[in-house]
């Protein structure tokens, strides 16, 4: 089944901006949005879902993010007023030429959000129609697939492959664009995000540098 953008944010596509375009900076991971910048974007009421921090990280095998918020969420499919829909949009070729069409989403509701340059390639949506326990990784061209999430009090985090992120190598550009149970869009990412190497990747590479180093013999021995 080809997955589409949540239904919520595909209806609101006539809100599009004709507003000046502002290239926005790209921030490495972790991304912390601001606190009290979210708005009733529908006017439909509901928790005003404000996004704190977005980190996404990687290894030679998987991609790691993990999204927060500053107010209490729960998983789409819980149906409350504060649970959350969204996508986080992922540009894995960092290339703002090749899209799925129609991305990033929160540029549907730019203004009030920020117009952010970035060709999203997959995205990964939080929607009441997924499986528990999971969101859904898309592509343009019919790709789909359930990726484990896990949620806490203020946010969810998983793990992607990145074999099924068409190989990547794991560094991407990201935005999110979110809001709550009622259908209301809240709060997009200000920033386009850079994903980084885990810590514990960075240490197993200056250890095996070091290695390499003690083991090259030495000139004049
Ligand atoms: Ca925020
Ligand atoms: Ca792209
Ligand atoms: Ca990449």
């Amino acid at each position: 089944m080809k997955k589409r953008f949540p239904s919520n944010i595909v209806m609101i596509a006539f809100c599009v901006a004709l507003g000046t375009q502002v290239t926005r900076a790209q921030v490495p991971s972790p991304v912390v949005d601001p606190q009290g910048d979210a708005l009733d974007v529908l006017s439909l009421g509901g928790p005003l879902i404000d996004i704190d921090t977005i980190d996404i990280t990687f290894d030679a095998t998987n991609l790691f993010f993990s999204i927060s918020f500053h107010t209490p969420i729960l998983p789409p499919q819980s149906g409350l007023p504060n649970s959350i829909f969204g996508i986080l949009e992922l540009d894995t070729d960092q290339n703002v030429a090749t899209s799925i069409p129609g991305a990033p989403a929160q540029n549907t509701v730019s203004p009030p959000f920020p117009f952010v340059t970035m060709g999203t390639d997959f995205g990964i949506s939080f929607d009441p129609g997924n499986t528990i326990g999971f969101a859904r990784l898309f592509d343009s061209a019919g790709f789909d697939t359930d990726v484990p999430v896990t949620y806490g009090p203020n946010g969810v985090n998983g793990t992607v492959p990145l074999s099924a992120l068409g190989g990547d190598d794991g560094l991407l550009h990201y935005t999110y664009v979110g809001g709550n149970g009622v259908g209301n869009l809240t709060d997009a990412l200000d920033q386009v995000g850079v994903s980084v190497p885990e810590p514990a990747s960075v240490v197993t590479l200056l250890t095996g540098c070091g290695l390499v180093l003690a083991r090259r013999p030495r000139r004049g021995r």
